[in-house]
């Protein structure tokens, strides 16, 4: 009978290892399909774990596309654990009427200290003076060793002024007197700009204006190399980028070119364009700082995004409605 029943119960996949007190109480409501050994799936493996599925739980390594969902004609809701979500159809997934959800809020904060560790990080030239002494080559303290650029006090461009932008911004702002300039689709409204001290501008005069510029938009096709050699060239000589949005946001190989010839001061990048390969004219830059897209990883911010995404699925797998769906 147990049995039978079980039969009756909506089938989930988890399409990665997620942290299984998180998971189990999807047990309750469905039959859920595991990733142990937590492999990336091939497309094809992908289609085939899901196409008996009426709920997925992925990440950002999973892609959605209008051929699997064709694939799996059972699927009522996509629970994605990021809040970024270009890796999904959505148009193929309103079409079909599958719910797509994903997990906005719970790592604003996190994401938004990674930001300013990397910019910190870049403009103060943390990875190369910490490969330079563990190599070794410390020989004696000299008046400009590593000297790099200040970030407080300097003017600071945000690109994407969402959530995660305007969390920067408070930082810049309130915790190290910055001048904060931003670019977004649309201006805030006044008593927003206001509130963050965040001056709205044009791309290039933000690319103008600012010591230290940090991308924090959604990627779409329109953002493809937003930044590429002649917006680099527009920034001011020594300036800082800092990318945690996407890698397709910057022209790789322009900004290898622009750290080479010193156009540009630094930069880090905790998104690639192909990762997890990385451009090797990346590798050779100088006065780059590279880490591999964890500004969302703290332990209780990763829960927290595995849970939302649980908490998602339950309500649309028991017929309410979604907490956090993908709007517009
Ligand atoms: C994720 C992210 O860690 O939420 C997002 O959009 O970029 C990160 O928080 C990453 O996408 C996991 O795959």
């Amino acid at each position: 009978m147990n049995h039978s029943l079980r039969h009756e119960l909506p089938r989930v996949l988890v399409a990665r290892a997620v942290f299984p007190d998180i998971i189990d109480p999807l047990r309750g409501v469905a039959d859920v399909e595991t990733t142990p050994d937590d492999d990336i799936c091939t497309p094809a493996v992908l289609r085939q774990r899901l196409a008996d599925k009426h709920g997925a739980f992925i990440t950002g390594s999973e892609r959605i596309d209008a051929a699997l969902l064709d694939a799996c004609p059972q699927l009522k809701i996509i629970s994605t654990m990021t809040v970024g979500v270009d890796h999904i159809d959505l148009a193929a997934c309103a079409e079909r009427g599958v719910t797509v959800t994903h997990a906005p809020d719970v790592l604003t904060e996190t994401t938004a200290d990674f930001g300013f560790a990397l910019l910190l990080a870049a403009a103060r030239q943390v990875g190369d003076a910490e490969r330079f002494l563990r190599a070794g080559q410390w020989k004696k303290w000299s008046v400009d060793l590593f000297a790099g650029a200040d970030v407080h006090g300097s003017v600071l461009g945000i690109v994407g002024m969402g959530r995660i932008g305007q969390a920067i911004a408070r930082r810049a702002a309130h915790g190290f007197n910055m001048r904060v300039l931003y670019h977004n689709r649309t201006p805030l409204q006044a008593h927003i700009e206001q509130a963050l001290g965040a001056e709205y501008r044009s791309l290039p005069d933000l690319l103008r204006q600012s010591q230290h510029v940090l991308l924090a938009l959604p990627y779409s096709p329109a953002a493809h190399h937003l930044v590429g050699a002649a917006e680099l060239a527009q920034m001011q000589a020594g300036a800082t980028l800092v990318n945690i949005a996407r890698g397709g946001v910057v022209d790789e190989a322009a900004l290898a070119h622009a750290l080479h010839s010193g156009q540009l001061g630094a930069a880090g990048l905790d998104v690639f364009e192909g990762e997890p390969a990385v451009n090797p004219v990346l590798l050779s830059a100088p006065r780059l700082v590279l880490t591999p897209h964890i500004a969302s990883s703290s332990i209780p911010t990763r829960r927290a995004m595995a849970q939302l995404a649980v908490d998602n699925l339950l309500a649309v797998l028991q017929g309410q409605p979604p907490l956090t769906p993908v709007t517009g």
